[in-house]
């Protein structure tokens, strides 16, 4: 028996003796497909124009590091490079700012099925399906701090049009892949200092989205969300959709709530929250990102906050009603890599979540034995989940299957050169000037 397998045979019997069934929680995590967004590729950019970069909406990117998608296809070759580093079959999270718009410019209330077309095939050939969200910010018309909750009837009826036309894509997306497409709306809306028509300006946004929503698309093609936030840059002091706002919001009109995870104060704790909000809503949507000090969308790491988060998503018995979203941007690493670590990060969150004994935990807890329920929970902290984790989907001799997760050591070693292979290709693939300088580090 390979050193491997006596790991994970170990591991298992570890895993058995406190009642957990190692298999079934592989079989679980398989079945967890996550959203994985297309915005790490290419720094929020999208492509609208040549050139095109993040401006505005309250969220910022830093870094410079070379090899960022240009295009369309560069973009898919490295989404493409990406699901190879990572076990299991994941969607791909699309913004309304990545079509293909061809030469001419296509405005936001313009958008059509068609400049989605492209993407629905890869998708398919992928095997993968597809989210969408509506892109309200990096634009001129949202360049004054409002879209949706806009008191200038010009701006409001402009951003009322994007986003009817992306639901209707999503729709269209949702036909395509035979499985509903899930929309998210997310809004920089706010003001950098307190406001005196906090009341009306949230008025204005409910109307909004009441229109937005007058078209009615089956569950089937897509599926609506909403994402609140606390706080952003240039909105310290007023988010119009903020978390109660969408809560209120998502209950009464049956809509998806979206919690990111860097969307709250500092000392909340988003775990927290899934239990509050789950008796309520029908479905669950989450963006997984690591806020450092501030909505700082840094690249996911297994950390209190993500395991925590993914405790409660296996806890709540939900899984199927629970959508996991990722959400980070890291300009200042190499891209392809900053997706592979984020998502391979939740996904041994969930691994970990998966193979708790929660049986033997709530009868500890509700039989009053607290120290035992903690000694058991310090206890599974160090239960090493590597070996049980599955390798990614590598050379085809090593398919992301059962016996994937019993391969051999040096698999593990081949997945980090794989990443650093990739780090390099792109490194150099993409050689222009600006790369050129960073690497022989010539500031101008
Ligand atoms: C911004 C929100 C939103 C965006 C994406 C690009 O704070 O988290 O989800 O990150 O729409
Ligand atoms: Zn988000």
């Amino acid at each position: 028996m390979s050193e491997m397998s006596r790991e994970y045979e170990i591991a298992k019997e570890h895993y058995e003796a406190v009642g957990v069934d190692v298999e079934e929680a592989l079989r679980e995590l398989e079945a967890i497909s996550l959203s994985i967004h297309c915005w790490q590729g290419d720094d929020v950019g999208g492509f609208e124009r040549p050139d095109s970069s993040l401006s505005g909406g309250g969220i910022q990117v830093t870094g410079n590091y070379p090899g960022k998608a240009r295009s369309v296809a560069e973009l898919r070759g490295d989404l493409e490079k990406m699901y190879s580093l990572i076990p299991g079959t994941h969607r791909l999270n699309l913004h309304a700012s990545y079509g293909e718009f061809g030469a001419r410019f296509v405005d936001r209330d313009r958008i059509e099925p068609e400049h989605f077309a492209g993407w629905a095939s890869w998708a398919k050939g992928q095997g993968i399906k597809l989210d969408f969200n509506c892109t309200c910010f990096s634009h001129p018309k949202a360049n004054d701090g409002f879209t949706l909750s806009s008191k200038d009837p010009a701006i409001r009826s402009f951003w009322i049009e994007h986003v009817k036309r992306a639901r209707a894509v999503s729709a269209y997306l949702g036909r395509e892949q035979n499985g509903s497409c899930i929309h998210n709306i997310w809004l920089p809306d706010g003001t950098k200092d307190y406001p005196v028509d906090r009341l009306g300006m949230r008025r204005v946004l409910e109307r909004s989205l009441d229109e937005v929503f007058e078209t009615e698309h089956p569950s089937g093609e897509m599926k609506d969300a909403v994402e609140s936030k606390l706080f952003g840059i240039g909105s310290e002091a007023y988010v119009v959709g903020s978390h109660e706002f969408y809560l209120g919001y998502a209950i009464t009109r049956g809509k998806l709530l979206c919690l990111d995870t860097g969307h709250f104060h500092p000392t909340e704790l988003v775990a927290d929250k899934v239990s509050a909000v789950l008796p309520f809503l029908p479905e669950l949507l989450l963006h997984v990102s690591r806020p450092m000090r501030w909505d700082s969308d840094h690249i996911v790491v297994l950390n209190d906050d993500v395991r925590m988060l993914c405790e409660e998503i296996v806890r709540s018995g939900r899984l199927s009603d629970i959508h996991i979203g990722l959400d980070f941007f890291d300009a200042t690493v190499n891209r392809i890599g900053a997706w592979a670590v984020g998502a391979r990060a939740t996904q041994k969150a969930l691994l970990a979540a998966l193979l708790q004994p929660q049986q033997r935990l709530l009868e500890l807890e509700e039989g009053g034995d607290l120290i035992g329920r903690l000694a058991l929970l310090e206890e599974l902290m160090v239960v090493a989940i590597d070996s049980v984790f599955p390798n990614p989907p590598g050379p085809p001799a090593l398919p992301c299957n059962l016996q994937v997760r019993v391969a051999h050591r040096d698999d593990r070693c081949a997945l980090i050169l794989k990443v650093l292979e990739s780090v390099q290709i792109r490194d150099t693939s993409r050689s222009d000037e600006t790369h050129a300088k960073c690497v022989h580090g010539i500031s101008s």
